[in-house]
């Protein structure tokens, strides 16, 4: 049995539900709510000593930490690939997927914007913060697929939405809910427009899941 300990809105949560989905997987949905803090109590945080979202258990193995979970995944389940078979080109994806992964989402998450807010004795969301590292990293991205003319339109790589979109489509997703501009990465729009019209990424969207308000 496979579950997924994760909260609708959560930008991790959203990547490894997007890889079970492309897999093909049957996984059951755990529900953390993390605004009510359910990530922090002693029964999740036996699952996941860090006590954060998400967290992967597969017949009772826990795999925690967003990118390991999809390494994983590929791994245990190679069909069908979310990484190309080329060695430079698995690493080249791997550093696409990172700069989300590494240099966007840890400086923007639900932690990190909650001190900043103490810090700054703000309560709005810092929306120039959260822009500041969403932008610099999409242009980054944006800048890496303008170089490989072999992409299909609407894939990060290839012909087909593998790792990179499953940390792409929920950082775009984040970059909408705090209302950044995204007119300057067309590519990036691109591809996220075409993952919404497939199967796997409708399913793992955050508006459908058990724990969206209604
Ligand atoms: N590097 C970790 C980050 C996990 C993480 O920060 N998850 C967020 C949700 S997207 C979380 O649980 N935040 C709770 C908090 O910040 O208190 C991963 O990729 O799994």
């Amino acid at each position: 049995m496979i579950e997924l300990w994760n909260y609708y809105r959560s930008g991790t949560s959203h990547r490894v539900r997007i890889a079970l989905n492309l897999k093909g997987l049957d996984w059951q949905y755990r529900s953390l709510n993390l605004l009510a803090s359910d990530h922090k109590q002693p029964a999740y945080l036996d699952i996941n000593p860090q006590g954060l979202a998400p967290a992967l258990v597969v017949d009772g193995e826990v795999f925690t930490q967003s990118p390991a979970i999809l390494e994983y995944l590929e791994e245990a389940y190679p069909t069908p690939p979310l990484l190309p078979t080329d060695t430079a080109q698995r690493a080249k994806v791997r550093a696409m997927a990172m700069i989300i992964g590494c240099d966007i989402h840890p400086l923007n998450n639900l932690r990190v914007i909650t001190q900043l807010k103490a810090l700054t004795q703000t309560q709005e969301p810092p929306v120039d913060w959260i822009g500041r590292w969403i932008s610099e990293g999409f242009a980054a991205i944006e800048a890496l697929l303008a170089r490989d003319p072999s992409r299909a339109i609407g894939c990060c790589f290839g012909d087909q939405p593998g790792l990179v979109e499953c940390y792409l489509v929920p950082q775009v997703y984040a970059a909408r809910r705090f209302g950044i501009e995204l007119s300057s990465f067309p590519a990036i729009c691109a591809i996220d427009a075409y993952c919404a019209t497939l199967p796997a990424f409708q399913a793992a969207h955050p508006d459908l899941q058990p724990d969206t308000p209604q």
